[in-house]
């Protein structure tokens, strides 16, 4: 795309009315990645207002025609997923295999809500009077805001839009400004495919207010959140303010647990993966290792003897495991979460520092830490630090694993590394979380069933699978009495 980077407004790409725009710069380089519409509250009314005048033709379009629109969302995101994936990575950081699970993540949810189009059953239900008939059917909502972070700067979008969307609703889209570029990306692919004029629009920018423009927006019905537990509190209490619909999705303090009777190569691979990929600025990340007493020198040394072989850096280069931090603030913030895990007395094994030398120079890069001895109520055992920090934690039974577990603020992964059924058919149902994996990390959610937490995760709604079309619909009860007289419900009761 030109570089300077608009906003997507009524099919139009537009500056931002003040001219304004802001820098959006590779992680791992400081390179420029691209110059992006910095908008204010009169950019997103005008987004507000063009969604909500392209509502009454799209919900009206048939669902079915609305799903082939997304199928030729996913055939193009498919397309073009090696670029996409390159740009996104250096927006973002992530390295590129995971740049491409991004893409990948959207083709998914593509598909997946294309077919709702013929799907989105409701619900026929008998009367309780004689030749009466009742069902139910799912509505949409109209205008929606989408709050977006930047770690899934992709999947998350799209994980937003394509339910809204197939429901029949209209979209405007307020990324973080730590990721414009590919979220411009994203909507150049909507409109590559043939999404009318202001069904989708795009209002970037830099200003920590700009998102609460949209939330108190008297236009916008419901807005869906992905981002920081103190930010998903304002829009809770913005939203409250004006009467709307919320869908939050927030922090994670994710375990993995390893018993003692577990495959313990393969437990290794999975902490790995779910504590290290993304550089752990997943909601989903592992950040807490609750294993067993009798494995735990083990399956330390191992960490150990692994996280020794990984290689940070560009993740544009083929051979690196772990990339940049998204910015200073975050660095910073990782850096600090880690000085307090040392003078709370937990024992730094590795790591624990930004690496600012020679070609780390440039970027925000942070080395893979583990700390252990770690105890639950220290701080880096209960606040989500979205960093490569790592903290073992030993118990002694799985009840004593699962209480651990289930202590802290958050509720969205978890997982179990046995090979004993009944433990795993325990943990199952006591493990406090919206997601939980047995045998694998806490990472890897796929598009079809529901994603998102309890506690301070969320507050009640789920992203992907079916649940995502509550978010985005209203139920909408029919009665037809066809018995040509006045039936009264609970009182005609013989
Ligand atoms: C997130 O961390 O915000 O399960 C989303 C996963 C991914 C989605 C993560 N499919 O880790």
């Amino acid at each position: 795309m030109e570089n300077p980077i608009h906003n997507f407004i009524a099919g139009k790409w537009i500056p931002a009315r003040s001219g304004k725009t802001f820098e959006t710069r590779n992680p791992a380089t400081g390179h420029l990645v691209a110059q992006c519409a910095d908008s204010n509250e009169e950019d997103m009314n005008d987004a507000v207002a063009a969604a909500r005048d392209a509502f009454e033709s799209w919900h009206r379009l048939p669902a079915p025609r609305r799903g082939e629109l997304l199928f030729r969302v996913a055939e193009r995101l498919f397309h073009d997923k090696e670029t996409l994936a390159k740009a996104l990575t250096s927006e973002m950081g992530k390295v590129l295999m995971e740049g491409r699970g991004d893409i990948q993540e959207a083709i998914d949810m593509a598909y997946y809500m294309g077919g709702e189009g013929r799907r989105q059953f409701g619900h026929v239900a008998p009367s309780e009077l004689p030749n009466k008939s009742g069902y139910a059917i799912r509505e949409p909502l109209g205008v929606v805001g989408l709050i977006t972070p930047w770690n899934f700067p992709m999947a998350i979008p799209s994980w937003k839009s394509f339910p809204a969307l197939i429901m029949g609703n209209t979209v405007v889209l307020k990324p973080s400004p730590d990721t414009p570029y590919t979220a411009a990306l994203f909507v150049k692919t909507l409109e590559e495919a043939g999404i009318p004029p202001g069904v989708v629009n795009l209002v970037t920018g830099s200003a920590p207010e700009l998102g609460a423009t949209l939330v108190k927006h008297p236009d916008v019905a419901l807005i869906s959140f992905t981002g920081s537990k103190a930010t998903g509190g304002k829009v809770a209490v913005d939203a409250a303010t004006h009467y709307k619909r919320v869908a939050l999705e927030m922090g994670g303090k994710n375990a993995i647990i390893v018993m003692e009777d577990a495959d313990l190569e393969l437990a290794v691979e999975g902490i790995l993966w779910s504590a290290f990929g993304t550089t752990g600025q997943r909601c989903t990340a592992c950040s807490r290792l609750i294993v067993h007493a009798a494995v735990k020198e083990h399956m330390v040394s191992m960490l150990l003897d692994r996280m020794a072989k990984l290689r940070v850096g560009d993740g544009l280069d083929s051979s690196i495991d772990i990339g940049p931090l998204i910015n200073n603030t975050q660095l910073e913030r990782v850096h600090e979460l880690v000085q307090v895990g040392v003078q709370e007395g937990a024992q730094l094994r590795t790591g624990g520092h930004p690496l600012t030398e020679g070609h780390y120079a440039a970027g925000y890069f942070f080395a893979p830490t583990l700390f252990d001895n770690v105890t639950p109520t220290m701080r880096i055992a209960t606040e989500e630090i979205f960093g490569p920090v790592l903290s073992v934690l030993e118990i002694n039974s799985l009840d004593e694993a699962i209480k651990v577990n289930n202590s802290v603020e958050y509720g969205l992964s978890s997982s179990l590394y046995t090979q004993d059924i009944n433990r795993a058919q325990h943990a199952m149902r006591e493990l406090r979380s919206g997601i939980v994996y047995i045998n694998a990390g806490t990472i890897g959610s796929e598009v079809h069933l529901p994603f998102g937490g309890i506690k301070n995760t969320g507050n009640g709604h789920r992203e992907a699978g079916q649940a995502a079309l509550d978010t985005f619909s209203e139920w909408k009860s029919i009665y037809v009495d066809y018995s040509g007289q006045l039936q009264r419900a609970q009182i005609d009761t013989n």
